[in-house]
């Protein structure tokens, strides 16, 4: 038995994102993402598919909020389509209102029946028509001042009614594999033969600092005309992944392993706590790297009220001998699943990226609150896909006993981490309600407490996590 626990008042629930799960890509005025002209590139989604109708949750807004209660769900975090509110994008152009009346509606949906919600303001689905107007987020003066005026048009529509803001999801995504892997929209890359456009060598570090800018001007927004009157919280979300040394006795080893969470998410904790970048990535990127003004440290340092963190799963790092190539983006390393005793860091799931070790979340979350001066934690994603969850049967799927354990095994560590490491986390919101569109994967890879029957009628089945989360969080939540 453990004697750890999570405060009194945790908010627990689940996780989603606008494109992922709402499609209804015409209703109401919506105009397009760069993510509806990103699926139209032959061979970049898994199975040719793209987020036209996805989980039709647009269209399934009471669905859901029952799924939510069925769970006991505290909290759910969405986010909202900024081509929906504002559909070309820019501060120059029309708000639509249809789109507003959707959000204020679920809000008000979610709040009646007990469930707070924590919306993201950017996951990822940019209007296209910033994207084509200006270059999107490799034009950071454009950019911040669009991404500010929707954001308070945002805080002025539901304000009243949202506690809990999140700026941009995963920064890091967007940047990377947007512009330099090319596996995400806009899909830039600097091989051709990949995609016409692109210069990978510098654009991920251009948009990186874009949405800190951007991120920064909406924080300022929040705090000097809406704070003080709505009494809310506004955080970024990072993603980011354990690191172990491939070979704990090479200090090399070692030392790229700093290097690979610095790479991962000091790029953007550092700005946004220090008010500047790594120097590690300052020695490998040199002038790469954009320069901060000083009117851009006055805006991004001290820019969060909480720390909103995304988490998966932990890689073993190796130090390369040879320079960094001009496109690295990790910091000179190899990422590997399998250390050299030949251990793996973890089981196999669906998706190549993610492999689960919870010692590796206590670990990260620890790291993060010494760097950061302990500032709250809200998890914002944590969750896993299943090795071959797709081909079983219906019965055998909803017996999702690997995600159960998985979620047993993290929201454990998370409770250490509070209670023995004394990390200040608030909350916690599993990745993913249903299952959805998971963007370059396409439907194969489920992620969800629920499975989504997309051929017969998008019927919505709880998996045995969907329940068993509850349970784990009635284990660890202090009840005095
Ligand atoms: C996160 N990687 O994305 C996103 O915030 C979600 O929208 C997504 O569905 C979820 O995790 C599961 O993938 C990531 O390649 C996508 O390392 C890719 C990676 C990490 C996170």
């Amino acid at each position: 038995m453990t004697d750890s626990y999570l405060p009194k008042d945790f908010l627990w629930g689940f996780a989603t994102a606008s494109y992922q799960i709402e499609g209804a890509p015409q209703q109401d005025g919506r105009a397009e993402s760069i993510w509806d002209t990103f699926c139209r590139i032959p061979g970049k989604i898994a199975g040719g598919t793209n987020g036209d109708v996805a989980c039709d949750s647009y269209n399934r807004t009471a669905e859901d909020i029952e799924l939510l209660k069925k769970t006991g769900a505290k909290s759910y975090r969405f986010s909202l389509s900024w081509s929906r509110i504002i559909p070309l994008g820019g501060r120059d152009d029309p708000v639509n209102e249809k789109g507003i009346q959707h959000y204020v509606k679920f809000v008000d949906d979610l709040r009646a029946a007990g469930i707070e919600p924590l919306i993201t303001l950017f996951h990822w689905d940019l209007p296209e028509n910033l994207d084509k107007r200006y270059g999107g987020l490799l034009n950071k003066v454009e950019f911040s001042k669009d991404f500010e005026n929707y954001a308070r048009v945002c805080f002025k529509a539901f304000g009243d009614r949202v506690k809990l803001w999140i700026t941009f999801n995963e920064p890091w995504c967007s940047a990377v594999l947007g512009y330099s892997i090319g596996q995400f929209a806009p899909g830039h890359t600097s091989d051709r033969s990949k995609s016409a456009v692109g210069d990978s060598s510098t654009e991920p570090w251009i948009a990186g600092h874009a949405m800190l800018i951007a991120h920064g001007a909406a924080v300022k927004a929040y705090r000097d005309d809406f704070k003080a009157k709505d009494g809310g919280q506004i955080g970024i979300t990072l993603n980011g992944d354990w690191a172990v040394p491939w070979d704990e006795n090479d200090p090399k080893d070692v030392e790229a392993a700093n290097r690979k969470i610095e790479f991962a998410i000091s790029w953007f904790g550092d700005a946004i706590y220090f008010g500047k970048y790594p120097d590690s990535m300052r020695k490998q990127l040199g002038s790469r790297l954009p320069e901060w003004t000083p009117e851009e440290i006055a805006l991004v340092k001290g820019s969060n009220d909480f720390y909103g963190m995304n988490h998966y799963c932990a890689n073993y790092v190796r130090h390369k001998e040879t320079e960094p190539d001009i496109n690295d983006h990790a910091g000179n390393l190899d990422i590997l699943y399998q250390n050299k005793e030949g251990v793996w860091i973890g089981p196999e799931t669906q998706s190549p990226w993610l492999r689960p070790n919870p010692e590796g979340f206590r670990k990260l979350i620890k790291w993060l609150s010494d760097r950061y001066g302990g500032p709250t934690f809200y998890v914002t994603e944590n969750g896993t896909s299943v090795k071959g969850e797709s081909q079983l049967s219906l019965k055998d799927l909803l017996d999702d006993e690997f995600r159960c354990e998985y979620f047993r095994g993290y929201i454990g560590a998370l409770a250490d981490a509070h209670t023995k490491d004394g990390v200040d986390v608030r909350g916690y919101s599993a990745w993913s309600l249903m299952d959805n569109f998971e963007w370059a994967e396409g439907y194969e890879t489920r992620f969800g407490v629920t499975y989504v029957d997309y051929e017969g009628g998008q019927k919505r089945h709880p998996k045995k996590s969907a329940k068993e989360i509850g349970q784990i969080f009635d284990k660890y939540i202090k009840k005095e």
